[in-house]
């Protein structure tokens, strides 16, 4: 059984190369996995499943091929792609997952998340999460004309810019005792996660590791878990160019 996990590509008009590598990646390494998890921010700014950009129909495609050519795909939402919903499901064969969910691995049980829920030291963010999360919030934003919708995905992207460039680096990363928590309720020894573009295998108290993807930016990233165990690979993101 060979699983991989990938998150934070942020995929985007404004970055073709990083749609590229995608594509590459899911008719290459990913045609060798038996299941694939996208642990959220595949997309830079989701807007609703009603408005996919021509820019992004390639991925769509993709996923799609690859889930029906026998490769299991999960995906969990990210901070800026909370709003994919049921036909997103339906045009890619992709399977959503709760915000945690644990899935076997051959190392033992494995906890998965974005990440963003683990930054409870950023208060202000946590806020704005539970206003984007709320299904009543969602529901007006998903009743708005595109345009509209569109305009305040960029208003938010500015205010989160201006912001994250003044808090201090340490109150954007997870809190020790919020993956402690989220942890020991999951009952795993084992986190994986994305969100904080800090790739890195942290080994805690009591046998527990947290592995946290890298973001798909200057490299790429992605997990590899086998019955041999996890191996966290950073790969050059021309390599299908
Ligand atoms: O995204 P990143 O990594 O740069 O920063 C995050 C946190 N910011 C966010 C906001 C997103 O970037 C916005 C994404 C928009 C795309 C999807 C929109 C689809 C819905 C809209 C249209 C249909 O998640 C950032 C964290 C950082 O991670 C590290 O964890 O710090 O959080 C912030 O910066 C939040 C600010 O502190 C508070 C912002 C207040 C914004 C007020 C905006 C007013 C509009 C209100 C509308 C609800």
């Amino acid at each position: 059984m060979r699983i991989l996990f990938i998150s934070d590509l942020h995929l985007h008009r404004g970055r073709p190369d990083l749609t590229r590598a995608l594509l590459h990646f899911l008719s290459s390494t990913a045609t060798e996995c038996d299941q694939l998890y996208i642990l959220g921010d595949l997309f830079e700014a989701w807007i609703g499943d009603d408005f996919i950009p021509d820019d992004l129909q390639p991925v769509i495609e993709a996923l799609k091929t690859r889930s029906q050519s026998g490769c299991q795909i999960f995906f969990q939402h990210g901070n800026r792609d909370f709003l994919i919903g049921e036909r997103f499901t339906q045009l890619t064969g992709v399977q959503r997952l709760p915000d945690a969910a644990v899935i076997p691995l051959a190392s033992g049980p494995a906890l998965l998340m974005h990440g963003d829920q683990l930054c409870t030291d950023d208060l202000d963010y946590q806020k704005l999460r539970q206003q984007l999360r709320s299904p009543e919030w969602q529901a007006a934003v998903l009743a708005q004309p595109a345009p509209e919708r569109l305009a305040l995905a960029k208003q938010l992207r500015m205010a989160s810019e201006t912001q994250t460039a003044d808090k201090r680096t340490e109150i954007m990363d997870v809190n020790p005792q919020a993956v402690d928590q989220a942890m020991v309720d999951a009952n795993c020894n084992l986190l994986i996660h994305g969100h904080t573009h800090r790739p890195a295998v942290h080994f805690l108290a009591g046998a527990r590791r947290r592995i946290v993807l890298g973001d798909w930016d200057k490299s790429g990233w992605y997990l590899d878990a086998t019955d041999q165990g996890e191996q966290l690979i950073e790969f050059d993101l021309n390599l299908g160019v």
